[in-house]
């Protein structure tokens, strides 16, 4: 899934578009490089970020849409909102999956019949690194997922993706430990999707003394894409570099497959 932020402010300057053209272009490139997905978000959901009014959103995030459902041939175009608006207003546009950050529009998706993504946060984007705590992050965050999962089902959703939310109200050391423990999300029953991408954690981890810039990430993001595909086949990662992340995975993919084929 890649990643095309339509905002001024996300917090790798490479992930944002500031025309409908230059956001249809990257597009563009992202389903050529292989990408099944291309997510369109236009707030962003970084640690201290202020809510966009309802209306901006929409106004980013709809011609993008409209434009890519005419441009895109294979890949599938998924809205990262929270906000039921530009959920709907996307889907009519085009997106046939909804990539909820806030785990509530799942009504919604089954409404209008598409998919939903259904991820973890605790608290919203402005405060959630205000000094986030756990008991057992891992089981917390499952029991989470698991209960908005059973409400989704009973809603009628049919298609529906788990994201334990790296970054979204967790320390580093949480962050740690919901990758190392990704294949006890497995059990949930749905395909599971990571972002990971760039992400504070990756810079920390590199060099704790010093973490480089999300410009400097992408070899870090790209390590712990590896570790959780090998770990627990997460399906789906969410990315800002379509192309590299595809050449890993390929070779992840031909070195497992001569393991098992031969
Ligand atoms: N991370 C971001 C945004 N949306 N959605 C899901 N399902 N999982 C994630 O990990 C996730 C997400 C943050 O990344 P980005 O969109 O690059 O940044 P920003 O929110 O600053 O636009």
């Amino acid at each position: 899934m890649g990643i095309i932020n339509v905002t001024p402010d996300s917090f790798y300057p490479g992930s944002r578009a500031s025309t409908v053209e230059q956001a249809v272009e990257r597009a563009v490139e992202m389903e050529a490089e292989g990408a099944a997905f291309v997510d369109v978000g236009g707030e962003s959901t970084r640690p201290g970020a202020h809510p966009v009014p309802e209306e901006e959103e929409a106004a980013r995030v709809v011609p993008v849409v409209q434009e890519l459902a005419r441009c895109l041939q294979r890949a599938r175009i998924s809205v990262d909102t929270r906000r039921e608006s530009v959920a709907r207003a996307a889907v009519a546009a085009g997106a046939t999956l909804i990539n909820d950050v806030s785990a509530s529009l799942y009504e919604v998706a089954a409404a209008e019949g598409v998919g939903w993504v259904c991820m973890h946060m605790k608290g919203t984007p402005r405060t959630m690194q205000d000094d986030p705590r756990y008991d057992d992050v891992v089981a917390e965050v499952r029991a989470f997922l698991e209960e908005r999962i059973e409400r989704a089902r009973a809603a009628g959703v049919a298609e529906v993706y788990a994201d334990v939310g790296f970054g979204f109200g967790k320390r580093p050391e949480h962050n740690l430990a919901l990758l190392r423990s990704l294949p006890c999300f497995r059990s949930l029953g749905v395909p599971l999707l990571l972002g990971v991408s760039r992400k504070s954690s990756i810079g920390v981890w590199s060099d704790p003394a010093s973490p480089p810039p999300p410009e400097d990430r992408l070899p870090g993001t790209i390590a712990a894409e590896v570790f959780a595909v090998l770990a627990a086949d997460v399906d789906v990662l969410r990315v800002h570099d379509v192309g590299a992340t595809r050449q890993a995975l390929q070779v992840v993919k031909a070195i497992r497959e001569a393991e098992h084929g031969t």
